[in-house]
């Protein structure tokens, strides 16, 4: 099987790429990545016989089209993927997350390729904290952010390519990833790099907010399963129950360090903040029979400490520069 990655050099596409080089040697794997600030290269590199990369940009149609030409499958992660920088600066999302996936959908269209949609739960938007409902596919979208407002747009036009023009398509909403390659300007990956440089963590607000932590590797078996086994035209919620919020999680990392549990900043809070996701998974879970296995966070937290601690190299280089932006952003 040709598949073709998008964003393959992200944080959750390049664990993709692992698992799937890992898991079924039998793949041939191109990843098409424009390598912005998200992507890096180094992040393949432990997989890099098995798999290559060709640096472009999905709204570049000839190369889509060329690419798409020769795959089975496309599986597409490539997006802007930061709220913050989506609030400060909304024209990248547009043009990735919405005329990138039209790029996409255009050539497979044209090719017959099967093709699977990542995206994410900020789709639906939030819920209150005593809210007893989840998200499942039913929950009407109800984006926030630029970013959150793109993916959903981008999925709106996955549906539409399907039901129009017959492509085969499935779409994955996801909870909040955690693990490693994470960019440091995400939460988790912000907070250990500052413990490890000294740094107390930062709390956007009170810390109140939750999220739905499910580490990347259920994530990607979640993907596979779809693939697998996913009916075309259908929408799957992947969550592994793992709401927690912020303050929690500060507290958490604060205790892997060995530091008091007051010991972080509260700072200015994100505009339009979403409150609380919170998946329904059942329909991956029941229909599908997908279990997620790391159910433990606090162990997958340790592990995500030490990835971190043991590869420096790999995140220092982002450090300075993403702290000095947020410090502009009052963050
Ligand atoms: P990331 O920012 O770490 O990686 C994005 C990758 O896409 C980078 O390698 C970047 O170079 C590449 N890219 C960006 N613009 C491109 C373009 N125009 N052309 C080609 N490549 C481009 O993101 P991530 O956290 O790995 O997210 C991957 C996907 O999963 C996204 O679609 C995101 O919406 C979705 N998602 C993320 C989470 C999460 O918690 N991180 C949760 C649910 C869904
Ligand atoms: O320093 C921080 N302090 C803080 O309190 C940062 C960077 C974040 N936060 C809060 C904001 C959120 O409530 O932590 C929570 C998580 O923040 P992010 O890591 O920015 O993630 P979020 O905005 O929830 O979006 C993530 O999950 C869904 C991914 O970035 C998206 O790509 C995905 O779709």
């Amino acid at each position: 099987m040709r598949l073709l990655v998008t964003g393959g050099a992200g944080f959750i596409g390049s664990n993709f790429v692992h698992l799937t080089a890992r898991e079924r040697p039998e793949v041939e794997i191109t990843v098409l990545d424009a390598l912005t600030y998200a992507g890096d290269e180094t992040s393949l590199a432990p997989v890099a016989d098995s798999v290559r990369l060709v640096q472009g940009d999905i709204t570049d149609g000839k190369l889509v089209d060329r690419l798409v030409s020769t795959s089975d499958l496309v599986v597409h992660f490539a997006a802007e993927s930061h709220n913050d920088n989506s609030l400060a600066n909304p024209w990248p999302f547009v043009q990735t997350n919405l005329i990138g996936t039209y790029t996409l959908l255009e050539a497979v269209r044209k090719h017959g390729v099967r093709y699977h949609h990542i995206s994410t739960d900020e789709v639906y938007g939030d819920l209150e904290l005593d809210d007893p409902a989840k998200f499942t596919d039913a929950t009407p979208y109800n984006p926030s952010s630029p970013y959150s407002a793109t993916k959903a747009g981008s999925d709106l036009l996955v549906r539409a390519w399907a039901r129009s023009f017959g492509i085969a398509a499935t779409i994955s909403n996801c909870s909040n990833n955690y693990g490693p390659y994470q960019h440091v300007e995400k939460f988790i990956p912000r907070q250990i790099t500052n413990l490890i440089d000294g740094i107390r963590p930062r709390l956007y607000g009170a810390g109140e907010n939750v999220r739905d932590w499910i580490h990347v590797e259920d994530h990607n078996t979640a993907v596979w399963t779809i693939i697998d086994k996913g009916r075309l035209g259908e929408t799957y919620l992947i969550g592994a129950d793992g709401e927690k919020n912020n303050l929690e999680v500060v507290q958490a990392l604060l205790e892997v360090f060995g530091r008091p549990a007051d010991d972080f900043d509260h700072v200015t809070d994100r505009a339009g903040h979403d409150l609380r996701y919170a998946i329904d998974s059942q329909k991956l879970r029941t229909e599908l029979g997908w279990e997620p296995r790391f159910t433990d966070f606090k162990a997958g937290l340790v592990d995500t400490v030490d990835w971190y601690k043991a590869n420096e190299a790999w995140w220092r280089p982002a450090k300075a520069a993403t702290e000095a932006k947020y410090s502009t952003a009052g963050h």
